[in-house]
């Protein structure tokens, strides 16, 4: 998969002649206390499913690939996830410390999980008939979760999309007779159905790489979609910029934030991002996919926090539409540590210190939370603080924390056994807004 997201990038830097948000009409926008409400939500699943989960490949993907296309384009005939359960899901979400979901509506491939009234080609054609965007959106209403929809703008299955999984001789190559004005109209058509009918707090775009999609086209359909709702958060992968800031922070791309794939994006105190990464290995289910471990899970999500960004964490539910019980186990041990650790994560801002193999920190109020992975000989002796003062300093869970201050130096024994193996988090409580500390720069990779 990292290949498949370097070569996205690839083709984006060839192809990308990127846009910014400077050439929207002005004032539409998503605004910045939009953007700060989304930013406090810290945490999301990202669920990747349709019917190539009954190959066990890679979806969009394996098309042309592993699987037949012949093969792949039939698979919904046998699509039946008999035991999805929108709630199961949700609550699943939930009980893991997410505040948003985001499922793969439209991928590549260019099947509909929802009934649009623009293709056959969706979930009422299944032996399953049942409106899964429907059921998940009325789910995560029911248990206060953001309800997101991604949304590929590549369709290698639509006649009027001028490429079929063209990055393989196997492909079908290009479709000499398409038309992409009529696919673009195509895509209105079904964002419109999905805004006014779902009303998703945010679309996740993928797919803007290939040149037959073009910077005209992404900007006039971010202005377009803003006519749908005004405050529809909207992520950088409309655009031909797949991320990126230039040398005053800003923004190089089109859209609300940035989204930086299958790793930990960098502390950016001015524009808005997240992290997207898989749980397992791959975006959608297969058997036996290796399944990361909860401290990287818990030092993911915390390294994420103090980059001052979201976490977007994929699971891939099976073809029967359960989702794998170690998934829901990993999940769940992750909300038990939020449910203690959560003051640390959710409506925070990272920082001050950038984070680094061996801690990361974010900040509300007056207080910074040292989230701490690895104490060299019992002390995790950081950087100082210019001009501020720490008043007090204990450990989240309990116990006073003796720290030593030096001029350039904070010195905090901790327990040779560190009190949460994961991620112990020490609070400091400073004489100042912990925000007005100015980012400090570390030279150790994250
Ligand atoms: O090609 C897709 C891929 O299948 C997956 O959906 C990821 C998720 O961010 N996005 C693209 C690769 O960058």
């Amino acid at each position: 998969m990292k290949k498949i997201a370097t070569l996205c990038l690839l083709l984006l830097a060839l192809y990308g002649h990127a846009q910014t948000n400077a050439e929207l009409p002005p004032g539409i926008l998503t605004s910045k206390a939009v953007m700060d409400r989304f930013m406090n939500l810290r945490f999301g699943m990202f669920i990747h499913w349709g019917p190539v989960t009954l190959r066990g490949t890679e979806i969009g993907w394996s098309r042309h690939r592993e699987v037949p296309g012949a093969d792949y384009d039939t698979l919904y005939r046998q699509f039946n996830p008999v035991k999805f359960n929108a709630d199961e899901w949700v609550k699943t979400a939930s009980e893991a410390g997410m505040k948003y979901l985001v499922i793969t509506a439209k991928h590549h491939d260019g099947f509909c999980l929802w009934p649009s009234a623009y293709t056959d080609y969706n979930i009422m054609a299944t032996p399953f008939k049942k409106d899964v965007v429907g059921l998940l959106a009325k789910a995560c209403k029911k248990y206060g979760i953001q309800f997101c929809i991604y949304y590929s703008v590549l369709d290698w299955h639509h006649p009027e999309y001028p490429t079929d999984n063209i990055y393989d001789t196997t492909g079908a190559g290009i479709r000499k007779n398409a038309h992409i004005e009529k696919y673009v109209a195509y895509m209105k058509n079904q964002l419109k159905e999905l805004v006014s009918n779902y009303d998703p707090y945010m679309l996740w775009f993928d797919g803007p790489w290939e040149s037959v999609w073009t910077k005209e086209m992404a900007l006039d359909m971010y202005a377009y979609l803003k006519t749908l709702k005004k405050d529809l958060i909207i992520n950088n992968r409309l655009g031909k910029a797949f991320s990126g800031v230039d040398a005053s922070g800003t923004a190089t791309f089109l859209g609300d934030y940035d989204t930086p794939e299958q790793r930990i994006g960098d502390l950016n105190m001015n524009m808005p991002w997240e992290t997207c990464m898989t749980i397992c290995e791959q975006w959608a289910w297969k058997p036996n996919d290796k399944m990361k471990s909860l401290r990287t899970c818990i030092e993911t999500l915390a390294k994420v926090a103090g980059g001052n960004g979201n976490l977007l964490f994929n699971i891939g539910p099976r073809p029967d539409g359960a989702i794998e019980p170690e998934q829901v186990v990993r999940l769940k041990e992750m909300g038990s540590w939020l449910k203690q650790y959560g003051a640390a994560v959710y409506n925070t801002h990272g920082g001050p210190y950038e984070p680094n193999p061996a801690y990361a920190a974010t900040r509300s109020g007056n207080k910074i939370y040292l989230h701490v992975f690895e104490a060299a000989k019992g002390n995790l002796t950081i950087p100082a603080l210019p001009g501020v003062k720490i008043k007090k300093a204990y450990l989240l869970k309990g116990g006073a924390v003796k720290l030593t201050v030096t001029a350039d130096q904070l010195i905090i024994p901790l327990p040779a056994v560190l009190p949460d193996p994961n991620d112990t988090v020490v609070v400091l409580e400073t004489d100042k807004p912990a925000i007005s500390i100015a980012p400090i720069k570390n030279d150790k990779k994250k």
